[in-house]
């Protein structure tokens, strides 16, 4: 993190509890940089997360309020805070697994309802924080510890399943293309109601070191050349797609 975002993070911390090369530290620059460019004030600011490595994206890194609550249930101390002061701007920052697997009803849900907060979803394709299990966001074939000889299940396509809950925007950008990202939490943070940003973020120790890719930047470049616009998807087969990642801005 460069010194800039400094005013926003927690007095006192010497560095963040993630491995080396892991993208939720990317992601979490990318938030802060967002709230910057709207300046949002410190203590108009929540931020809610579940349990796994992406929920400490906020805590104890960032320095605002921050709720660290069960695995699965961000959503629902969110839905309490919100009511409680809905004034206050609410960013949920989680993991794949503890959004969309344990809590993917609440996810739905909120979306359904229309929750005023923006939910990030730090999505590293796999369970990193437990040793590497499969997601329901894990690709067809990827070598997990629970499945070593490659995933069988399709994924989720978890901005697909938002805005068709009812979310007010989705998106999806991988933490290589950090300057896309920042854009999207920003018009994310902008917009009143659900809204949702998926960032596809390398996890070199639990993904990595399975699928070939033990080295932090062949990661990076491996899942930066899957992504794809959506018109590039629409002239692929189903098969060929899965392979991929869409990326960009999904509205009603
Ligand atoms: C009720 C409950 N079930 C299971 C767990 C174990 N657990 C903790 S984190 C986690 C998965 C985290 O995966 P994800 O949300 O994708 O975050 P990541 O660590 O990959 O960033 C699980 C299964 C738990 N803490 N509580
Ligand atoms: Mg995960």
């Amino acid at each position: 993190m460069t010194r800039d975002m400094n005013k926003y993070l927690r007095q006192g911390l010497s560095g963040t509890r993630f491995c080396p090369g892991c993208g939720h530290g990317i992601l979490m620059g990318a938030i802060l940089r967002a709230v910057d460019r709207l300046g949002i004030a410190m203590e108009d600011l929540l931020f809610v997360s579940g349990i796994g490595c992406a929920a400490w994206i906020p805590s104890p890194n960032i320095g605002t309020d921050t709720l660290h609550t069960l695995h699965g249930r961000a959503l629902a101390f969110a839905t309490g805070a919100k009511l409680v002061n809905p004034k206050l701007t609410t960013i949920v920052a989680s993991g794949d697994g503890d959004l969309t697997s344990i809590g993917g009803n609440h996810l739905i849900h909120s979306a359904r309802r229309n929750l005023d907060v923006t939910v990030i979803c730090a999505n590293n394709l796999i369970y990193g924080m437990t040793g590497g299990q499969t997601a329901s966001t894990t690709p067809v074939g990827a070598r997990t510890s629970t499945d070593p000889d490659g995933n069988n299940f399709r994924p989720f396509d978890i901005c697909n399943l938002v805005m068709a809950s009812g979310a007010r925007y989705a998106a999806r950008f991988p933490v290589t293309r950090p300057n896309q990202l920042i854009d999207a939490i920003e018009k994310a943070l902008r917009i009143e109601g659900f809204t949702f940003v998926e960032a596809i973020s390398p996890c070199p120790t639990q993904f990595g070191r399975r699928n070939s890719t033990a080295e932090i930047s062949e990661l990076y470049d491996s899942v930066d050349s899957k992504c794809i616009s959506r018109a590039e998807a629409q002239a692929m087969d189903e098969d060929e797609r899965l392979r991929h990642f869409v990326i960009g801005e999904f509205e009603p």
